[in-house]
C-alpha cells in the first residue's frame, strides 16, 4: 500500500460543497482508503488571471494500491465528475486535485511530475498538508512536509535566482523583488566564464567569491527586508570554476567556498532558470551583434559573445556549467544542511513568462 498526499482547491461555485463531494468520491473509489482530511482554508489566488475569487484549499491523505499514473487518472475522473473545465492555465476552477506526494517516489513524465513541482513554496498546499501528514518525506528536498512549511516561514528569507549567463536571472530577481516589495541583490561581480583568453585564475575565482559573499554575511543581514532576492549563489561557484582550474586548485577553491558559506545566509528557496541550447545560442548571437552598443540586455553574455567570435562556439562552456548547476540543485541524496530545501525549476526561454512563474512561486510563500 502506498500513501499519497493530495492537494485540493476550489475557487468557483459552491466551493465547500465541491470539496466535500470530491472527498466523498475519493472515499468510495475502489482500491483507495481515505486516511485523513485537513480542514479547509481561505487563500488568496496565486498566479493566474487577475480578478478571480479566493480559494478554499485543503489536503487529504489516501492509501492505495494504484500506481501513480492511475492515481492521477482517478483524480482527473473526480475533477470531471465535478464539472472541472480547463480553459486557461491557473484559471478559476470548481475543483483542482493535485497529486503532491506518492510515498518517496520521484518521477517526471510528460503528464505527471511527483512530487508536485510547485508544492515546495506554496503555503496554501503546505499548511493543510502539514496538519495531516507533517512527517511525510519530501524526497526532493531530503526533508519532511513540515520542514518545507518551516522553511518558507523563515523570517527575512533569502531567495536565490540562479542560472547561467543569458538565463535572465538578474531580470527575474528584479521582477520578483518589485512584485513582493522585497530587496534585490545583484551579483557584485560577474561570473568569470571563459572568453577564449587565458583560463580564469584561482585568484580571480577567490575575488569573485569574496565579492559575492560580502552582502550575504550573516553579520550584515538586514532584518528590515521582508525578503531578499539575490541573482547569485556562492555555493555554485565551484561548478562554474571546474573547467578553468586544475584538480588541486579546484579542491582549494571548494574548501574556500565551503568556509565562506558558513558565514553567509543560506537561501531557503532556489529559483533555477534553465535555458536550452537554441535559446542560449540566439541570445549569445544577439549580444555579439550589439556588442558595441551600450545595452544592458544580456550583458552577462559578453564573455560568451567574445568566445563565440574567437572560436565560433560560445555555448558549450555555458551548457556544461548549466548541467552541473542543475545536478547540484536537483540532487536528492545527501544535500547538506545548507542546500535550499525548495527548488523551483523554470524554463527561461521566455523571460517575461519565467518572471511571472517565479513571482507566483514566491508570492505563494508569503
Ligand atoms: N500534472 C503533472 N503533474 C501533476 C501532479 N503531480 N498532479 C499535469 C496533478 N497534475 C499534474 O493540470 C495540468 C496538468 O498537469 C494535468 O493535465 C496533469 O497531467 P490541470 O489541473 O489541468 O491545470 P492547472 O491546475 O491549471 O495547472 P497546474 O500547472 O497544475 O496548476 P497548479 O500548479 O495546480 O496551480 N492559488 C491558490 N490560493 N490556491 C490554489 O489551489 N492553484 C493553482 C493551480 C494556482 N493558484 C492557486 C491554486
Ligand atoms: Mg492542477
Amino acid at each position: 500500500m502506498a500513501r499519497c498526499l493530495i492537494g485540493c482547491g476550489s475557487n468557483l461555485g459552491k466551493r465547500r460543497e465541491q470539496l466535500d463531494r470530491a472527498l466523498e468520491l475519493l472515499r468510495f473509489m475502489p482500491g483507495v482508503t481515505l486516511q485523513a482530511v485537513s480542514r479547509y482554508r481561505e487563500t488568496t489566488p496565486v498566479g493566474g488571471p487577475p480578478g478571480q475569487g479566493s480559494f478554499l484549499n485543503g489536503a487529504c491523505l489516501i492509501e492505495t494500491e494504484l500506481p501513480p499514473r492511475q492515481v492521477l487518472d482517478m483524480l482527473a475522473a473526480v475533477e470531471n465528475t465535478l464539472h472541472r473545465e480547463r480553459t486557461e492555465r491557473w484559471g478559476q476552477r470548481t475543483i483542482d486535485l493535485d497529486l503532491l506526494l506518492y510515498e518517496d517516489i520521484v518521477m517526471n513524465t510528460a503528464d505527471l511530475t511527483v512530487p508536485h513541482p510547485r508544492m515546495a513554496t506554496r503555503r496554501f498546499v503546505l499548511e493543510p498538508a502539514a496538519e495531516i501528514a507533517g512527517d511525510l518525506p519530501y524526497p526532493v528536498g531530503a526533508c519532511t512536509v513540515r520542514d518545507l512549511l518551516d522553511n518558507i516561514s523563515t523570517p527575512h528569507p533569502l531567495i536565490a535566482v540562479v542560472g547561467v549567463p543569458g538565463s535572465g536571472a538578474a531580470e527575474v530577481a528584479s521582477a520578483i523583488a518589485d512584485a513582493v516589495m522585497g530587496r534585490v541583490l545583484h551579483a557584485p561581480a560577474p561570473l568569470p566564464v571563459p572568453d577564449g583568453g587565458p583560463p580564469v585564475s584561482l585568484a580571480r575565482w577567490r575575488q569573485t567569491l569574496t565579492a559575492w559573499a560580502a552582502p550575504l554575511a550573516v553579520s550584515r543581514w538586514d532584518d528590515a527586508a521582508q525578503a531578499t532576492i539575490a541573482d547569485f549563489w556562492c555555493e555554485w561557484l565551484p561548478d562554474a570554476a571546474e573547467d578553468s582550474l586544475d584538480h588541486d586548485s579546484l579542491a582549494d577553491f571548494r574548501s574556500d567556498v565551503a568556509a565562506a558559506a558558513e558565514t553567509c545566509v543560506a537561501p531557503v528557496v532556489a529559483i533555477l532558470l534553465t535555458a536550452d541550447s537554441a535559446v542560449l545560442e540566439e541570445r549569445i548571437a544577439f549580444r555579439s551583434r550589439h556588442a558595441r552598443e551600450h545595452t544592458d540586455v544580456f550583458a552577462d553574455l559578453a564573455p560568451a559573445a567574445i568566445l563565440c567570435d574567437r572560436t565560433g562556439d560560445g555555448l558549450t562552456p555555458l551548457l556544461r556549467i548549466q548541467d552541473r548547476l542543475v545536478r547540484r540543485l536537483r540532487t536528492t541524496g545527501d544535500r547538506g544542511s545548507r542546500a535550499p530545501k525548495a527548488v523551483i525549476t523554470i524554463d527561461a526561454g521566455d523571460i517575461s513568462r519565467a518572471a511571472l512563474e517565479a513571482i507566483a512561486a514566491v508570492e505563494a510563500m508569503l
